[in-house]
């Protein structure tokens, strides 16, 4: 693998990475049946989408030093790469202690939102199953208009989002069937994109139908490690 700066996404806000085929398919594979096979229990089912949360799901902002690390089966496909990448170099812990699992039936998306400042204002995010496009959305007080950017995600592939992309604007997938309008003017990972799946946009007309389930798995660094006395402390205070 190449060094980060050579994943940059250009012409958009500092600063994004993209790096297609970051995991193999037999990765993917073993991924999608580890996630599959956990115990019902494990998912949080909402409306638009489920998911689960590793180690645990954070409690007041912060986890618990006491919670399991994220399991290897989830971590070693991903997160020793990013390290090497230096990704987390600035990070608290140095490396991501969570992670999210989002899953999306075709048509299912996620508002606009931010992720906030719990964690370190980082995230890498790894696709399985079918891509998808994200759009970046400037913050008005009037609520998310347009999307300004627009980044397509193979399946696979690692995206790197920080500093003012994380900071100053939202993130969403729109629920829909359909995109469209991808090219290479909308799509600011385009020329990082396989050329398969950009010969593949342009024989479609820049059109594409989400037809598979897509998992995305989020990696990041939760500030707040908490100390488990003192919590219980807290607690019994309160
Ligand atoms: O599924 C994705 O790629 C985005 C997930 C997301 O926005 C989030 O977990 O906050």
């Amino acid at each position: 693998m190449k060094g980060l700066e050579s994943y940059r996404l250009v012409g958009l806000p500092d600063r994004a990475y993209y790096i297609p085929d970051y995991i193999s398919e037999e990765q993917e594979q073993l991924l999608c049946q580890k996630i599959n096979s956990v115990p019902s229990a494990r998912w949080t089912v909402l409306s638009h989408r489920r998911l689960q949360t590793w180690p645990t799901q954070l409690l007041n902002g912060s986890i618990l030093p006491t919670s399991d690390a994220i399991p290897n089966w989830l971590a070693d496909p991903i997160i020793p790469r990013t390290i090497d990448l230096g990704i987390w170099s600035a990070s608290p812990h140095g490396c991501a202690n969570h992670c999210l699992i989002n899953e999306y039936e075709p048509g299912q998306g996620i508002m606009p939102h931010e992720d906030g400042d719990v964690y370190y204002p980082m995230v890498a995010t790894v696709s399985l199953g079918d891509g998808i496009v994200l759009d970046i959305y400037e913050k008005s007080e009037a609520g998310p208009r347009n999307a300004v950017y627009r980044i397509y995600q193979e399946p696979r592939s690692l995206l790197v989002t920080t500093d003012e992309m994380y900071t100053k604007y939202l993130h969403g997938i729109q629920e829909i069937l359909i995109d469209k309008d991808l090219n290479s003017e909308m799509v600011g990972n385009w020329h990082l994109l396989n050329s398969e799946t950009k010969e593949n946009i342009e024989k479609n007309g820049g059109v594409l139908e989400r037809r598979m389930k897509r998992i995305s798995l989020t990696f990041r660094d939760v500030k707040t490690v908490r100390n488990l006395a003192k919590f219980l402390q807290i607690n019994r205070q309160s």
